[in-house]
């Protein structure tokens, strides 16, 4: 069989506000436009990867949470109406998405062999988050890949974002000798915004764009600083402050994505290309993407 390989790694945050302001039929919430500069990074993140051949997404959301070890979605087919919990009033989203169960079952068990808990997750009435949903919506809005899904396992919550950080950099190894040994070609999502300070009342229009900004010079000194690195290929540098930059910034890293990603690209030393940068509610979000495809992956 031929090697498999992972072509692209991308940073897509998931603010329902983002689904919200597409107006997209699945969502029932209309909206008269809102965070363009976003909007229109996710559609250079999908020209630049238009013409290029993958088989699989796959994604880690921070809102699929689980304090039992890490979760994969297990069944070939979701389908259901997804309501975010602190912003109903912006999505209401009706999903239908594919599984690519047999990669999610090889993730699962290399991790499992790595030592790590897990488990597959097999109720068919389960409801996806907002987090898959928004990100998977946003990359692929066709929805016609099948993806492999991956809770966040709230570690960092539990003991620590050292531990945390430690157990996700296992589980992106395991993503990526999983992805190899597969003969597939895949996509690695982390689904996550930079620093999470948000406002705490939502203006009267929820898409006027008058009232979006940071909610503080540190919050955006931070993402700059973490942006700064992934531009100029300084991936351990990312790895070395996590735990200071998810303290400092309440960053949305505390969830394992941002880490997790890194080491399924095996800590990059490339630049990334930054597609979008936008404030949503006042958290930082950025669009990025490791172009792994320039780079030979898959060869070693
Ligand atoms: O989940 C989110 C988020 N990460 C950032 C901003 C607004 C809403 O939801
Ligand atoms: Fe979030």
């Amino acid at each position: 069989m031929t090697r498999g390989e992972i072509v692209a790694g991308c940073l897509a945050p998931h603010p329902p506000h983002l689904v919200y302001a597409e107006n997209p039929p699945q969502n029932e919430p209309t909206a008269e436009g809102g965070w363009e500069q976003l909007r229109w990074g996710y559609e250079r993140l999908r020209e630049s990867l238009s013409d290029i051949d993958y088989d699989v997404i796959v994604v880690l959301s921070p809102h699929w949470q689980t304090y039992v070890g890490t979760h994969f979605l297990g069944l070939p087919h979701f389908k259901n109406l997804s309501v975010d919990p602190v912003f109903p009033n912006l999505f209401r989203y009706n999903y239908d998405l594919n599984i690519d169960v047999e990669l999610s079952k090889q993730i699962c068990d290399k991790a499992e062999k790595a030592g790590l808990t897990v488990k597959m997750m097999n109720n068919p009435d389960f409801r996806i988050d907002y987090g898959t949903i928004t990100t998977g919506h946003m990359f692929n809005p066709e929805w016609d890949k099948p993806m492999v899904v991956i809770s966040s396992n709230r570690s960092s919550d539990y003991y620590s974002v050292d531990v945390m950080q430690e157990m996700m950099m296992e589980l992106g190894k395991a993503t990526r000798e999983a992805i190899l040994d597969s003969g597939k070609k895949a996509v690695v999502l982390a689904s996550n915004s930079l620093s999470h300070r948000h406002f705490t009342t939502e203006s009267e229009v929820p898409e006027d764009m008058s009232k979006e900004h940071i909610t503080s010079h540190a919050m955006h000194l931070w993402d700059m600083r973490i942006i700064e690195y992934m531009r100029t290929g300084q991936s351990q540098r990312i790895i070395d402050e996590m735990p200071e930059f998810t303290e400092q910034a309440i960053a949305e890293s505390d969830g394992g994505g941002f880490s997790w990603l890194l080491s399924t690209l095996d800590i990059p030393t490339y630049p990334a290309i930054l597609h979008g940068y936008g404030t949503i509610i006042g958290t930082g979000n950025a669009i990025v993407e490791w172009p792994v495809y320039k780079y030979k992956e898959g060869e070693n």
